[in-house]
């Protein structure tokens, strides 16, 4: 089970990004939600992100942070992450 680190939905639109896609695709994965109080929420997140910032993915021994290295990461693993067709995953690339 992968395990998310996010912050809070409405004004971290970082964090929703794998959110959504993991909901979307029910993805197995438990939400970390932390306080987003900046700017001290830099140095809370330290305890878990490697650059201070969420959101950050742990899956096992792997800790992945940027949304959309995240979002890649899942994509290796999780066929559905992309469409098939190739227009459409230039086009959903875009959009992202
Ligand atoms: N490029 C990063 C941006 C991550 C980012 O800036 N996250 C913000 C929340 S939206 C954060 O953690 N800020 C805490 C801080 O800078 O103290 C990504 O796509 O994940």
């Amino acid at each position: 089970m992968y395990q998310l680190h996010i912050a809070n939905k409405n004004y971290s639109s970082w964090s929703l990004r794998p959110w959504v896609l993991m909901k979307a695709l029910a993805l197995p994965f438990e939400e970390s939600l932390h306080p987003f109080e900046p700017p001290a929420a830099g140095s809370l997140f330290h305890g878990f992100s490697p650059t201070g910032k969420v959101p950050v993915l742990i899956d096992g021994a792997r800790t992945g942070w940027d949304s959309l290295a995240i979002v890649e990461y899942l994509a290796e693993r999780h066929a559905q992450v992309w469409p098939g067709d190739a227009a459409a995953r230039a086009w959903a690339r875009c959009a992202a």
